[in-house]
């Protein structure tokens, strides 16, 4: 049995292990769940995952993971997106936390209640400046720390970039100007060079 991985159209979250199968050569059957009818929340798929979200995996031999990152590490170990150094292991899961904390839950929300659903934009405005703010303040720390270097950890492309990228190129459909960020921008170019790298709408289709 190959892996299943469940995912919603348009998700950064769901794009990130999406890509780690595409650029890892690794076999999956994809699952569609559609987030705006509900279907992550209803009672079949709360018995695959209590939490009511997407991504979640279910592994080739029935176990389940949840959380993009998780999944993304499991299906990025055993090659070059996962060194053995253990350093760099730490690293790489520093900057996956710090995309969690800092950049993901202010850039996804911003962008789904500007950009997926702007129906819902009014009823989140009061939100919004503050999803603004702290994003902006994660981006800026990241261009930073991207500016004297070609990929976020080490010397080479790793699973951290996929994570930190996953949310990070949606940005400017969130309301974030990305120009203001131009060593991220250079970054982003590196990212979308990689080999096997494809879009997310191309891996994660409707
Ligand atoms: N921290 C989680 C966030 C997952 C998440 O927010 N998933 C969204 C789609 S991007 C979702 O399932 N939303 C539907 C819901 O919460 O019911 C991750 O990184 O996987």
């Amino acid at each position: 049995m190959a892996h299943k991985l469940y995912y919603a159209p348009g998700s950064g979250n769901s794009f990130k292990p999406a890509l780690v199968l595409r650029q890892t050569g690794q076999t999956c059957t994809f699952q569609k769940v559609d987030v705006l009818t509900g279907e992550s929340r209803n009672a079949e798929f709360l018995k695959i995952n209590s939490r009511g979200q997407v991504p979640y995996l279910i592994t080739s031999d029935g176990r389940g993971i949840g959380e993009s990152n998780a999944i993304a590490w499991y299906l990025a170990q055993g090659t070059s997106l996962v060194p053995d150094d253990p350093v760099t292991r730490a690293q790489i899961l520093q900057w996956m936390i710090f995309e969690q904390t800092s950049l993901e839950p202010n850039i996804s929300p911003a962008r789904f209640f500007t950009h997926i659903v702007p129906s819902l934009r009014d009823q989140h405005a009061a939100e919004l400046p503050g999803w603004l703010e702290a994003g902006s303040r994660g981006l800026g720390i990241l261009d930073e720390y991207l500016y004297p270097r070609e990929f976020m950890v080490g010397d080479g492309y790793t699973v951290a970039d996929i994570a930190v990228y996953g949310y990070t190129h949606l940005a400017e459909q969130g309301g974030f100007e990305l120009a203001r960020y131009p060593a991220v921008g250079r970054w982003m170019q590196r990212v979308q060079s990689t080999p096997g790298y494809a879009n997310l709408d191309a891996l994660l289709p409707s």
